[in-house]
């Protein structure tokens, strides 16, 4: 799906006026309006090979059309994307999904995107057609030496697909678990699991790092095997340096302060991998920032903090995707609101007067701390995010040309409506 140059000209003209006039307005009250611009337009957003089909649920799928038929079409919709937002230039694949067959191929076609290969991401999860062994009762866990070995092979096996795509890291997030009392044995699974990981850790190259992502629950409702954050950093500590915790904002328990782990493993250095979504309840997997917004821009407020006070890099130091699910909106449309909500919180969080905010913790000023957060955040930045995409070649507004260039209705008419993308 191609989109012409002279169509993205012909929308920014019709919206230049007003974006300039608010470009303008906000321009004369945020001092650094340059700086932030710059750094939004390094700022890259991985999308999963898996989000760009109808998501469902146990219950049922209901399927949009036009979905992306193989990997290549995933990647062709991944450049789409990019090229109207300008800011999700990788892709993250999943193995067995989206297995790249021809991997030269598949490089090239990336690169003519855009787009560049993030963490790929193994599955232990499901079992596949023609597997010997089932992972019913876990994986790396298992009671069953075979099936850990299975798991194994099949880490390692991603590693090697992710080394010929120009990938650099491997995102492993297991369901193992289990769902009653006295099913498991939790030290055991603990030390089958470590074990396995630290035979995958084995399997990275030099310049690899390994994620390891936790979950509080499902699928399994009693106990997970990798459940929190101090979980995850304990597999990640005894695994070694490439070893990172992969925070997935929906894998928390109701109420989670996940503003504060995130504060905690960046200060250890152990936050490598990040996943954006929302949610009410769970694991949700709605649109980023569609639930809670101001909790977005205080993880944001932390990372920035964070990775500046380690001298990290905020493009190449974190491994940032999003992970989320849509059952009811176009996937892509619900990608483009997902990565503009993460872009606004960036922005939010490069805004955030540090100096000020030091002085009020250090006079136990509550109230000025609070001031500063929040006028921060409803300072409206928006027109700073649009001026970023607008300097990158971007649109101005990525849902409206999705829509005003009807691209759902051409991806149906050239792929067909009863199409089902590979995924969850
Ligand atoms: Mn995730």
């Amino acid at each position: 799906m191609q989109v012409e140059q002279y169509s993205i000209g012909s929308h920014n003209e019709v919206l230049l006026k007003e974006h300039k006039r608010r470009l303008d307005y906000i321009s004369s009250t945020v001092k650094d309006a340059a700086k932030i611009i710059a750094k939004l337009k390094d700022f890259r957003v991985a999308i999963p090979s898996w989000a760009l089909g109808t998501g469902g649920t146990r219950f049922g799928r209901f399927s949009g059309g036009g979905e992306p038929r193989n990997l290549e079409e995933k990647i062709e919709d991944i450049g789409l994307l990019h090229k109207l937002n300008q800011s999700s230039g990788a892709i993250s694949l999943h193995i067995p999904w989206d297995i790249p067959e021809n991997a030269s191929h598949i490089k090239a076609l990336a690169a003519q995107n855009g787009l560049r290969f993030d963490a790929m991401n193994s599955n232990t999860f499901q079992d596949q057609p023609n597997q010997e062994l089932s992972y019913k009762f876990g994986s790396l866990q298992n009671v069953n030496k075979a099936i850990r070995q299975q798991a194994i092979d099949h880490n390692i096996e991603v590693i090697k697909y992710g080394v010929e795509l120009g990938s650099t890291s491997l995102t492993v997030w297991l369901s193992d678990g289990s769902c009653f009392p006295g099913q498991l044995n939790f030290r055991e699974a603990f030390q089958h699991t470590l074990s396995g990981l630290q035979d995958i850790y084995k399997a990275l190259p030099g310049d690899w790092k390994i994620f390891v992502e936790y979950k509080a629950f499902e699928p399994n409702f009693y106990s997970t095997t990798v459940g929190d954050w101090g979980q995850s950093y304990l597999y990640a500590s005894k695994l070694g340096p490439k070893a990172y915790t992969l925070v997935d904002l929906g894998h928390h328990l109701p109420n989670a302060n996940i503003e504060q782990i995130v504060a905690l493993l960046l200060m250890e250095g152990k936050l490598g991998g990040f996943h954006f979504n929302d949610s009410k309840y769970g694991d949700d997997d709605l649109t980023t920032g569609s639930i809670k917004p101001y909790q977005l821009f205080l993880i944001f407020n932390e990372l920035v903090e964070g990775m500046d006070a380690k001298g990290m890099d905020h493009v190449s130091d974190m491994g940032w995707m999003i992970d989320a699910s849509h059952n009811v909106k176009d996937p892509l449309e619900d990608l483009l609101q997902s990565v503009e909500a993460i872009m606004l919180s960036y922005a939010q969080a490069l805004f955030v007067d540090r100096k000020a905010l030091k002085e009020a913790q250090q006079n136990n000023d509550v109230v000025a701390a609070q001031e500063i957060l929040q006028n921060t955040f409803r300072t409206d930045l928006r027109p700073l995010v649009t001026e970023a995409r607008l300097q990158a070649g971007g649109v101005l507004d990525p849902v409206a040309f999705f829509r005003k260039e009807k691209i759902r209705e051409k991806l149906i008419k050239n792929r067909g409506a009863k199409t089902v993308a590979t995924g969850l």
